[in-house]
């Protein structure tokens, strides 16, 4: 409709204007005149996956889905149901958008090749449920995922091709974004344009816009890390987080909130600002989080929301990964709270 003749609705109908995640990606697709389309069915499959997944997660006390499946993931982690259903939900619907040529789960040892006829240009990377080992005490899970395009997806044939072609920069990144099912199902996302924030409006079975334009705070007042693993952190990380908790004479300390489920504490970081941590130690050198699907997507995120996202000591965009599931250490969430933190990592090298 044209602005002339756009009339504001009559009061209490304010609703009738929602703009729903399929509105605001095809707003975004028009930008981009030399667009197929591709981006925006590939995130309408990934839309109905994270939906699927919600309506699954939401009655799963009822329809008895909590509990173990009986096999392992990449982790060595027990597969609950709800893992194994996700995982399900996601290949499926994301392979009938017939726009990836690859996809890589959090769920499975291999990359996963589309057939031939299923394929498009882009590759996919997703955690379809992550923090499962919440489950079955009702905390808030997500799934995590991250698109990228592939250099030739038509010409794959083997497991080393796809992993090749799908192990790129974050950087490189097309579309990042994750669902969040709590109190309310959120999806965040970002195509390197801002991050914008939908809602699952339940009524209407869509994600509307309430979040626009999301901007991490620069600095922030809480702290989020499992600080039970504190004996076996490397010094620069104890002596950081000290700083923290025993700031100078005059300044507050941070407060401390750590759910142990990504996607939640992350949320919160990039609304309310501070600094979410899971460092390496000596137990696990490189961390415990992953790079493709978990690291890497939501340094995409914080990145486009002024904030910053790192190891320590390097940009998580800017890792080359050198297998799909490899993980890294993580720091990410306002951008001077992460410069302290690398300022720690500084002092120490000198
Ligand atoms: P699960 O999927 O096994 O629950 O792991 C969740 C997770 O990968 C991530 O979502 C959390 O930030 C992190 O692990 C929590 O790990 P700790 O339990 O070691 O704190």
């Amino acid at each position: 409709m044209s602005q002339q003749h756009k009339v504001a609705p009559p009061t209490g109908l304010e609703e009738t204007d929602s703009v729903t995640l399929t509105r605001f990606v095809l707003h975004e697709q028009r930008k981009h005149p030399e667009s197929q389309g591709d981006l925006t069915l590939l995130l309408t499959s990934v839309q109905l996956a994270c939906k699927v997944t919600d309506s699954c997660v939401r009655k799963a006390g009822i329809a008895k889905l909590y509990g173990l499946a009986g096999g392992g993931n990449v982790s060595g982690d027990l597969q609950q149901k709800l893992d194994v259903i996700s995982n399900e939900t996601f290949k499926v619907n994301i392979e009938s958008s017939q726009k990836v040529a690859v996809m890589v789960s959090e769920e499975e040892e291999l990359p996963i090749i589309v057939e031939k006829h299923n394929r498009g240009k882009y590759g996919i990377a997703f955690d379809p449920l992550d923090g499962s080992s919440n489950i079955d005490s009702n905390v808030t899970i997500g799934s995590i995922f991250g698109i990228f395009r592939l250099p030739d997806g038509e010409s794959i044939q083997t497991t080393d091709e796809a992993c090749r072609q799908i192990m790129q920069p974050g950087r490189n990144m097309v579309a990042a974004g994750y669902a969040m099912y709590g109190s309310a199902t959120n999806l965040v996302l970002s195509f390197g344009n801002g991050v914008h924030g939908f809602t699952l409006d339940p009524s209407l079975g869509e994600f509307v816009l309430t979040h626009p334009n999301i901007r991490i705070p620069r600095r922030g007042k809480i702290y989020s890390v499992n600080e039970g693993n504190c004996k076996n952190w490397d010094k620069p990380v104890v002596q950081y987080i000290q700083s923290l908790k025993f700031p100078p004479e005059g300044k507050s300390p941070y407060s401390l909130r750590y759910i142990g489920s990504m996607v939640a504490d992350v949320h919160r970081t990039l609304l309310y600002g501070g600094i979410f941590c899971y460092p390496a130690d000596k137990k696990n050198p490189n961390g415990k989080l992953r790079l493709l699907y978990e690291g890497a997507p939501m340094a995409f995120l914080m990145e486009q929301a002024g904030g910053k996202a790192s190891t320590g000591t390097e940009n998580i965009l800017d890792i080359q990964p050198h297998s799909i599931h490899q993980r890294t250490p993580v720091f990410m969430g306002s951008y001077e709270d992460v410069c302290d933190l690398e300022s720690f990592f500084k002092s120490a090298s000198q």
